[in-house]
């Protein structure tokens, strides 16, 4: 089925494998009194409307997650009051900040997976039926862990789930894992997925991190990351893409040794953390259109086009 999400065919001349929707950002700074930047945000697409889990930094700079709604994935209505998570008591769930969500759905639910400092950063799953109610699963992930990817269907009777172990700073270094659990609780069999450095691939040479829930294909699932570069002018955040085994995605078949995109525009070279692209979600139809939602340079949110097939071609091709 055609997609219910904005899509823009490759323009005429675009040799790349990823376009950039040309009114981007779609978010720009101080979208309203309480939310200053709108960034690293994830979508999904429901029966009736697309939603969002959007990371905002308030006026005080504390990263917070918020909820949207929208009816074509570019004009968005946000919720500026803020989502409240509660522990399984019905407890409120207390965090310093939240950042970085990613939304998938599973059966009738919906899963919010980010991370929170609590006792540093760490990874948190939120399950919720109706964007109203948000109710924290037991603490899966050990202190400090970050960009966790939760994939959108069981694998027999366990779920999987990709995510970056770190440290409580800007680390250093950082390798994406892939974990199973039969509850979504306790999580077990971590094996290592990619590394960083890769290749002679110099932007990702630092870390790298699983960005949108992978999208499952006739013969893969296809993960688009992010890596990271250090320069003398500090780190440059990328866009790659690699292709996993269908059966079992702990198998890599194809990653790109070139990155799909990289800051270019204004919009990623410049703002609070310039040279940043950090892609946490990608809408896709049944045609095989994607729609890529990314934050560009911590502080607007900006979407970029390209489909099942680009993506396959690229990272078999560019897997040398
Ligand atoms: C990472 C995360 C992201 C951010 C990126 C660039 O460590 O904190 O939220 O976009 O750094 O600043």
């Amino acid at each position: 089925m055609r997609q219910k999400f904005y899509w823009q065919d490759k323009p005429e001349g675009c040799n790349e494998a990823v376009w950039r929707y040309e009114a981007n950002p779609i978010l720009k700074m101080n979208h309203s009194p309480k939310i200053a930047r709108l960034f690293n945000s994830a979508t999904l697409v429901t029966d009736d409307k697309i939603v969002g889990i959007f990371r905002g930094d308030m006026p005080d700079c504390t990263p917070a997650l918020f909820y949207g709604e929208s009816k074509d994935g570019i004009n968005w209505d946000i919720d500026d009051s803020g989502i409240k998570i509660f522990e399984k008591d019905g407890t409120p769930f207390i965090y310093e900040y939240a950042y970085d969500p990613r939304l998938t759905k599973i059966d009738d639910d919906y899963y919010i997976i980010f991370c929170a400092d609590v006792v540093g950063p760490s990874l948190y799953i939120v399950r919720t039926k109706d964007f109203k109610y948000y109710e924290k699963l037991a603490n899966g992930f050990l202190p400090y862990n970050r960009n966790g990817v939760l994939f959108p269907r069981k694998f027999d009777d366990k779920y999987l789930f990709l995510s970056r172990p770190s440290d409580t700073g800007h680390t250093p270094c950082g390798d994406i894992y892939i974990s199973e659990s039969r509850d979504l609780e306790y999580w077990g069999n971590h094996k290592l997925l990619m590394t960083a450095p890769y290749k002679k691939s110099y932007w990702q040479r630092l870390k790298i991190g699983a960005g949108p829930i992978p999208i499952e294909t006739d013969d893969c699932w296809i993960l688009i990351y992010h890596g990271v570069n250090s320069t003398c002018n500090g780190l440059v955040y990328s866009m790659g893409v690699a292709l996993l085994d269908k059966d079992d995605p702990s198998k890599v078949l194809a990653r790109g040794r070139r990155y799909l995109m990289t800051p270019e525009t204004d919009y990623e070279c410049m703002g609070f953390v310039p040279n940043v692209v950090f892609p946490c979600s990608a809408l896709c139809d049944d045609e095989g259109h994607i729609t890529i939602y990314y934050g560009s340079a911590d502080t607007t949110l900006s979407i970029a086009f390209t489909t099942v097939n680009e993506l396959k071609k690229f990272a078999r091709e560019n897997n040398d």
